[in-house]
């Protein structure tokens, strides 16, 4: 039985586990080692013997997940109660609220005061230049969106709103630096159920802010047609976006499929969250941890690359 059937038999009683993955980003064999070495999460079975995990325990998961993604370690997280878990996690919130400047996003979200967060965002992307806010401003921006959506002080379509103003924002500084066709041309994409598109958009602003082409084919496109599009416009280097949502395992997996489908001279870039931790490398693909990264790797790329060389 296939777990989407489980949820719609079983609406009330919770999660099916392909939907536990995508909710947290905790992948399935995560949660399965979980519940056997440490008793948590203790998901329900249905008629199908297939498991369910109720709401409870995906809202503990979440938190559990963002708590690693700081830098804890699992083990001490799955004997701790809910309680626990939020104070630790709204300490660790205070803390980074403290450390950055970007509260006064959420006055101007809850006022639906659109022009002026408009008109805010575009003079400190003036003020500070390309770089500086797309690698000081937005990061700092979007923690605290995240955090607010996560705390409940956000509503889901104020994250949208928040989304789309940037979107745009970065849009229209990527447009204005237009396109001279100078190498590396780079194609940026997400793959299948990575919907984030932010981090995307901030790696290649900071690709057209250095000299490289780009283009984006937008979120969420399968395998063999990134592989086909590589091909059919000459691509020297395909840059993924995986964020902390993205399950490992499935990010690396589907890094390993897609290196195998792209020409050996295209190289594979790939950044976020989802890639961020030790040991999370993948033969033949270049994971960038920092976007102010972008720059050295693109001097390296240059560097064997020289001009009379590329095509
Ligand atoms: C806006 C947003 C959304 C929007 C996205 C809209 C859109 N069109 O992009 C919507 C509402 C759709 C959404 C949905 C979800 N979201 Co969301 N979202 C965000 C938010 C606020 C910012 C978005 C973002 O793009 N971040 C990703 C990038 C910018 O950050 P990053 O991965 O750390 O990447 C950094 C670098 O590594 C680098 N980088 C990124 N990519 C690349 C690529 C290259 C090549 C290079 C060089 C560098 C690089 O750039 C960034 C610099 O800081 C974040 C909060 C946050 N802190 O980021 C949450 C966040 C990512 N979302 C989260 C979650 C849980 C979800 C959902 C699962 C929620 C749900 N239950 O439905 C879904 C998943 C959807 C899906 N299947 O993909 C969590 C993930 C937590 C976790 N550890 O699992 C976060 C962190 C929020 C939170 N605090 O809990 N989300």
């Amino acid at each position: 039985m296939n777990d989407s059937i489980t949820e719609a038999t079983y609406p009330a009683a919770g999660l099916g586990i392909a939907a536990v993955e995508r909710d947290t980003g905790l992948g399935k064999d995560t949660l399965r080692v979980w519940e056997r070495r440490y008793g948590f999460p203790q998901p329900l079975r249905d008629a199908c013997g297939e498991r369910v995990y109720p709401a409870e325990q995906v809202d503990q998961l979440r938190l559990i997940k963002r708590l690693i993604d700081q830098g804890r370690r699992p083990g001490a997280l799955l004997r701790q109660s809910m309680a626990s878990l939020s104070e630790q996690l709204s300490g660790s919130v205070a803390k980074a609220d403290a450390d950055d400047t970007a509260e006064w996003i959420i006055p101007l979200l809850k006022g639906r005061d659109l022009d002026h967060l408009r008109g805010e965002l575009a003079q400190r992307l003036a003020r500070d230049g390309l770089e500086r806010f797309v690698v000081e401003t937005v990061p700092a921006l979007n923690r605290r969106i995240g955090d607010g959506w996560m705390s409940g002080e956000l509503e889901i379509f104020e994250e949208h709103l928040y989304t789309e103003m940037l979107q745009n924002q970065l849009r229209s500084s990527i447009h204005a630096l237009g396109n001279r066709g100078t190498a590396p041309q780079v194609l940026l994409t997400t793959v299948k159920d990575e919907e984030h598109l932010l981090g995307l958009l901030m790696a290649e602003a900071l690709l057209a802010a250095n000299g490289a082409s780009c283009l984006s084919l937008g979120a969420q496109t399968p395998v063999a047609d990134i592989a086909g599009a590589a091909r059919g416009t000459l691509t020297d280097i395909v840059a993924l976006s995986f964020s902390a949502a993205y399950p490992w395992r499935k990010a690396r997996d589907t890094l390993i499929e897609l290196r195998a489908a792209l020409p050996s001279r295209v190289e594979l870039w790939a950044g976020g969250g989802g890639l961020a931790g030790r040991g999370r490398s993948v033969a033949g693909v270049r994971v960038i941890g920092e976007l102010r990264a972008i720059s050295v790797a693109l001097d390296d790329w240059r560097a064997t690359n020289p001009p009379r060389n590329r095509r």
